[in-house]
């Protein structure tokens, strides 16, 4: 058994000012060409489907076109889908029934009925069955109606709870669909600037739960990595999508599941950019020099003491896509330090009571000092939990 493993297409997206519509198609024909030649079994797209919960009528059209050829390249493939936290989850299911007898399976929200269990689709090979579980994004919200009861506060518990309920045949093969923030052992995986976390944590999931599984096809975080020791991988974004990435190489997997217990070959296919998202820093002459970037997405910082002229100007002569244009230098970097002075001689409650002496046009007094102070503890205390 032989499948595509695809997530965060993040169709319509903009990289700042510009849309990357027809980045994104000029990969999604490197992935048909690839179809073409590998004739996989199945292509997993593992959430994030779309940017936005409302894209774009291009981005729909986009998707639409994209699926329709991949059909059409792999008739006999299976098309598994699941939302990720950009996507509508309602949304992506339209026609969700029609499109399950043209062999595409979409899941777009977790299970959230008493008996409802998470979408599973099974495919046979010669070696037996392969049962491919389709968990799309869940928070703990989603599943407060199905486990009223009991009470679901972390994303791991949602997760943990879902899987518990699936009486998974661990003698066959099974392959889970899953888009959540996962970790092994405590060690987090490489995140990029494109990624939107939770802050303090809490939606993270230790792979330990996933014991079960022969291959986990994760989407989420945004650079191909694999997580712990066993077989969860994240595939990637199929294009950089924030300058932080501008070292990552990215790529889809292929991976071939062989008979129980063997373990996957996973093969990464190197997808090439229309465009390059390149970090170019110097002085404006050396970064007006470097004409073999003039088509490419470029972020800039300019090195010069002396700030030039109209630097923005001259670069746009050159350059055809600058996301942005930074100064570093004596300069900039005093005024950075200054702000780094300031925040370290202010604490968060001082600074709160400055904020309260802006808004009340009076300073506080003990009664409220001290309320605010036991409201501060409090953050620290529970923060520290
Ligand atoms: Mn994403």
């Amino acid at each position: 058994m032989k499948f595509f493993h695809l997530s965060d297409l993040h169709i319509g997206k903009h990289l700042f000012y510009y849309s990357l519509l027809e980045d994104q198609k000029y990969v999604f024909h490197q992935i048909l060409e690839a179809a073409k030649e590998e004739q996989p079994d199945a292509v997993l797209l593992c959430g994030d489907i779309y940017d936005k919960t409302i894209p774009s009528a291009e981005a729909v059209s986009l998707f639409d076109w994209f699926l329709t050829e991949l059909k059409e390249t792999l008739p006999k493939a299976l098309i598994l889908i699941i939302a990720g936290n950009h996507d509508s989850g309602e949304r992506l299911e339209f026609a969700r029934e029609l499109l399950e007898k043209e062999g595409v399976f979409i899941a777009g929200l977790p299970p959230r009925e008493t008996d409802e269990k998470i979408r599973k689709v099974t495919m046979t090979d010669p070696a037996g069955e392969v049962c491919f579980y389709l968990l799309p994004f869940t928070k703990p919200s989603h599943l407060r109606k199905k486990y009223e009861e009991e009470k679901i506060d972390s994303y791991e518990d949602a997760v943990k709870k879902l899987l518990e309920e699936e009486e998974i045949d661990t003698t066959k093969r099974n392959v889970l669909l899953s888009h959540q923030f996962y970790l092994s052992g405590g060690s987090e995986p490489l995140t990029c600037d494109s990624e939107i976390r939770m802050a303090g944590g809490i939606d993270e999931i230790d792979t330990r739960l996933l014991e079960d599984f022969d291959y986990v096809a994760l989407g989420h975080i945004h650079r191909a990595q694999r997580i712990g020791k066993g077989q969860c991988y994240y595939s990637g974004t199929p294009l950089k999508y924030s300058v932080s990435e501008a070292s990552h190489e990215k790529s889809f997997q292929i991976v071939e599941l062989g008979e129980k217990g063997q373990e996957p070959v996973v093969r990464k296919k190197q997808l090439k950019p229309l465009r390059e998202l390149c970090v170019l820093r110097g002085t404006l002459q050396e970064v007006l020099e470097q004409r073999e970037h003039a088509k490419d997405f470029v972020s800039i910082t300019l090195t010069d003491e002396e700030e030039p002229y109209m630097p923005k100007e001259q670069l746009e002569l050159v350059f055809d896509h600058i996301l942005e244009i930074r100064i570093d230098n004596e300069r900039t970097r005093r005024i950075l330090d200054l702000y780094e002075e300031e925040e370290e001689t202010e604490s968060l409650f001082e600074s709160f009571a400055s904020f309260f002496e802006t808004v009340q046009g009076r300073s506080m007094n003990e009664a409220e000092q001290e309320a605010a102070q036991d409201a501060w503890n409090e953050i620290i205390e529970g923060g520290a939990e």
